[in-house]
């Protein structure tokens, strides 16, 4: 038993072996970042340059990512679980257009193991929802997530769109990117208030907002 068996299961798109695997390495005490990072992620990016090079296909690379998802739920009690009183509530969702939402996932996750209230909004979203949501949940914060570079411009737009809420319509939130083809140059660009490259920094510059009094 080893986490190079749970990259292989993904590579196989083996579900059910992934999900008992990752069960297994937990059971053993393997540190959860190792699983994350070497077994599950990892096994992702091959399938992304596979795809890249057009030696694997679309159903392919959806079933490791439901292979991935079958090891995430594992995982998630052991992210999710805390006593910590909440610092804030953040809206987080994949811009529209946009449906992969592994990521954005774990970025929630790991917002509730620091005890954030979330509303994950899923995928697809169009910039009203994501104010709307703000709106009802009186939220600190709204996390944008997008995977393609067609993402970009959504970003941009929902972003602007926040902004004017917050000027018209008293809103007061700041708005977090995130997503490999997005970086702190872009989110500057586009007038987000940050960027963060994965989801542990995703929550350490949640938590800064909070404390800076937003
Ligand atoms: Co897609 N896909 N896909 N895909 N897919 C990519 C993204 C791609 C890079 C593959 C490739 O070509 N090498 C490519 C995008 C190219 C581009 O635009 N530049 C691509 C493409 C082209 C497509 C389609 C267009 C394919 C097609 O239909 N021809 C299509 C688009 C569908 C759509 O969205 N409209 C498509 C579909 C799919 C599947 C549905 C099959 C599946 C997604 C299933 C799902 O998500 N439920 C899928 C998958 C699995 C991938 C890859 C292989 C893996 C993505 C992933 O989950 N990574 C991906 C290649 C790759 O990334 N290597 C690829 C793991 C995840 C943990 O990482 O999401 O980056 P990531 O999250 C990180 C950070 O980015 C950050 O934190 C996380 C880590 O801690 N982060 C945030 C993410 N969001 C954040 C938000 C924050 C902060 C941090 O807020 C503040």
């Amino acid at each position: 038993m080893s986490v190079q068996e749970i990259y292989d299961a993904v590579m196989e798109y083996e579900e059910e072996d992934v999900a008992e695997l990752v069960q297994a390495e937990v059971d053993a005490g393997t540190d959860v970042e190792k699983i994350l990072n070497e077994g599950l992620i990892n096994a992702l990016d091959v399938i992304g340059e596979k795809f890249s090079a057009g030696t694997l296909f679309v159903p392919e690379m959806l079933m490791a990512a439901e292979a991935v998802q079958a090891g995430l739920e594992i995982i998630r009690p052991l992210l999710v679980d805390t006593d910590i009183k909440s610092p804030g509530t953040v809206i987080l969702g994949t811009v529209k257009g946009d449906l992969h939402d592994i990521g954005k996932n774990l970025v929630g996750m790991m917002f509730e193991g620091a005890g954030f209230k979330l509303i994950d909004l899923g995928t697809d979203v169009d910039p009203e929802q994501f104010i709307t949501a703000a709106q009802e949940n009186d939220a600190q914060i709204i996390a944008l997530s997008g995977l393609l570079t067609t993402s970009m411009p959504e970003m941009e737009k929902t972003v602007a769109a926040i902004r004017k809420a917050n000027e018209t319509r008293n809103l007061n939130v700041k708005t977090m990117v995130g997503g490999p083809p997005v970086n702190a140059e872009f989110a500057t660009k586009i007038g987000a208030d940050g960027y963060s490259v994965d989801a542990p920094t995703a929550v350490d510059d949640a938590r800064a907002f909070i404390v800076a009094g937003i």
